[in-house]
């Protein structure tokens, strides 16, 4: 039986999981972000739990096309109090961030996976996964936030995004990261025009970065705006179409805003396939 390994939980890949996304921001992308504000935060994280949520991810710093960095301080000012409250739920507890010292604060606080959009490039955020035992998810961008949907540019984008995911994954395993921790993103959105990500999607079932279970995150995404001509709040539909189209093609883990929807979806498809 295939697991993800996180932290104290092993999780069982039978059936794809629901990431439900917690964005302790005030400009992400999809305006579902909770600001600064600790008690509407962890409301939020509660009810993304109730709707079925499998695994949180916690972020606070938006990565939407155009963000610039927050900093350290800041991301620990909106962070740290909803971890110390969400982290004794005894559900695994992800947390969105590429910066070492925000993952270390965030895994003493007891979260169980880093997701990292930026593969675990910074050499001191491998160190500090390598000291603990969270899952991992490795994520692919091309260039940074602040302008990485400027000019995306790749010769072969589904070749390009395998080469680095399996490069950041060699990584890890030569840091003595246990495989079963491991999963691969190919990042929709970050640093890819629309064919890009069709491109990539469309290759879900035939990429290959080594044999590791594939997390996708397309939930409201401006791709499935490029489809549907859909303003980010019309996205639902579109949104769990993909998602579900995503599980058939074998993803393992779901990043989604509209968990409830999704875990329905996802029921239909079981029983009905
Ligand atoms: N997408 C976003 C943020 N983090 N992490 C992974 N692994 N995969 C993704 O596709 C991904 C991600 C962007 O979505 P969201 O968090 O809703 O927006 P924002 O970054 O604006 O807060």
């Amino acid at each position: 039986m295939p697991i993800f390994a996180c932290g104290q939980y092993r999780l069982s890949l039978d059936r794809p999981l629901l990431m439900g996304i917690v964005n302790l921001t005030s400009d992400s992308f999809s305006g579902d972000g909770c600001a600064s504000d600790t008690a509407r935060g962890i409301e939020h994280a509660r009810l993304q739990l109730e709707a079925g949520a499998d695994i949180l991810d916690i972020g606070a710093e938006s990565t939407r096309p155009g963000a610039l960095p927050t900093p350290v301080e800041e991301e620990l000012r909106r962070l740290v109090p909803v971890l110390r409250e969400v982290c004794t739920w005894g559900v695994p507890i992800s947390v969105d961030t590429y910066k070492p010292d925000v993952m270390r604060e965030s895994l003493m606080l007891g979260a169980a996976m880093i997701n990292d959009i930026t593969g675990m490039s910074d050499p001191l955020a491998l160190d500090v996964v390598t000291h603990s035992d969270c899952g991992i998810c490795l994520m692919h961008m091309q260039g940074a936030p602040g302008t990485m949907q400027q000019a995306p540019a790749y010769v072969d984008v589904v070749t390009e995004v395998e080469r680095f995911l399996a490069q950041c994954a060699t990584a890890c395993l030569a840091a003595k990261v246990k495989s079963e921790r491991i999963v691969l993103d190919p990042g929709f959105g970050f640093g890819k025009t629309l064919a890009h990500n069709l491109a990539l999607f469309r290759a879900l079932t035939v990429m290959n970065a080594g044999d590791f279970p594939w997390l996708v995150g397309v939930s409201r995404k401006s791709m499935l705006g490029g489809i549907t001509g859909r303003a980010i709040g019309e996205r639902m539909p579109a949104s769990i179409a993909a998602a579900m189209l995503a599980a058939q093609k074998g993803a393992k883990i779901l990043r989604v805003h509209d968990v409830a929807a999704t875990r329905d979806a996802l029921a239909v498809m079981a029983a009905l396939q």
